[in-house]
C-alpha cells in the first residue's frame, strides 16, 4: 500500500464514521421533538434521559474479527449495526413501547430489527427493548441510510444493566454461579419495582383525569 492509497483509505474511513455521527444527530433531534411534544400533550415527560455513543474504530474492528466478517467498508456497514448507539431511559414500561412506536412509525425511518428483551429477558436477567433503525443522512454529494441501535429501557433496567456490566468486567467475563444467580434475582426485583411504579402511575393518571373532569363540570354549572 502506498501513501496515496493509505490517504484514500483513511479519508474513506473518516467519511464513513462521520455518517454515523450525523445519524446520531438526526435520531437525537427526532427523539427531542417527540419528547417535547409528548410532554406538551400529556403533561409529563416519558423520557428520563438519553445518551448516545459512537463505537470506537478499535471496538468496530474487534467485533469484525470476533464475528469473522470481512474488513471492507461494505461488509462493516452491513454487519455491524451498533456503530451508532442511542440509549433512551424512560420513566415507565409503557413509555418504552410508546416511544418505540412513535419512532418506528416515522416515514423516513426503516425498521431493520426489534429485539424485545422485556417480554423475553436474556438468561442473565437483562431487560431492554432494542431497535435497529435506519435513518437517512443527507450529505453534500450523497444520501445514505445509516443504521442506529436504539436501546430503550426503564431507570430500573438501566440501573441493573450498568451495574451488571461493571461486575461482568470486574470478574473478567467469568462470573461465579452464585453471583450470577443473585444478579438474576436482582433483575427480577427490578422488574417487580417497574410493575409497581407502572401501577402507581396509572392510579395517579386516573385520579388526575377525575379531577380534570370535575373541574370542567364546575365550569359548566
Ligand atoms: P456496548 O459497550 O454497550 O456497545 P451483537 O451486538 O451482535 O454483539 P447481540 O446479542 O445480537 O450482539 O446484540 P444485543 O443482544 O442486541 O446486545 C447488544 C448491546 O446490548 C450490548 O452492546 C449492550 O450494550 C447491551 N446488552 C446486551 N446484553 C447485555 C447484558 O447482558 N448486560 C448488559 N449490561 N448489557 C447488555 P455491546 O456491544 O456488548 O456493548
Amino acid at each position: 500500500i502506498d501513501l496515496n492509497q493509505l490517504k484514500t483509505v483513511k479519508d474513506e474511513m473518516t467519511r464513513f464514521l462521520m455518517a454515523y455521527k450525523f445519524a446520531l444527530d438526526e435520531m437525537g433531534t427526532k427523539i427531542n421533538i417527540l419528547q417535547q411534544e409528548f410532554e406538551y400533550i400529556h403533561e409529563y415527560n416519558p423520557i428520563e434521559h438519553t445518551k448516545s455513543r459512537l463505537k470506537e474504530p478499535e471496538s468496530i474492528l474487534k467485533k469484525v474479527m470476533r464475528k469473522n466478517h470481512s474488513f471492507s467498508i461494505e461488509s462493516i456497514k452491513e454487519n455491524i449495526q451498533d456503530i451508532a448507539g442511542i440509549r433512551i431511559t424512560c420513566s415507565f414500561i409503557s413509555d418504552i413501547y410508546v416511544v418505540a412506536d412513535m419512532l418506528k412509525r416515522q416515514k423516513d425511518i426503516v425498521v431493520l430489527e426489534t429485539k424485545d428483551y422485556i417480554k423475553n429477558p436474556k438468561p442473565n436477567g437483562y431487560q431492554s427493548l432494542h431497535l435497529i433503525l435506519q435513518v437517512p443522512v443527507y450529505m453534500s454529494d450523497r444520501e445514505e441510510l445509516v443504521s442506529v441501535e436504539v436501546q430503550i429501557r426503564t431507570i430500573a433496567m438501566d440501573f441493573w444493566a450498568s451495574l451488571e456490566h461493571k461486575i461482568y468486567y470486574k470478574f473478567n467475563k467469568e462470573i461465579p454461579v452464585q453471583l450470577s444467580n443473585e444478579l438474576k434475582t436482582a433483575a427480577t426485583t427490578a422488574a417487580a419495582l417497574d410493575r409497581k411504579m407502572e401501577q402507581l402511575h396509572k392510579e395517579v393518571s386516573e385520579i388526575k383525569k377525575l379531577d380534570e373532569d370535575e373541574n370542567l363540570n364546575h365550569l359548566l354549572d
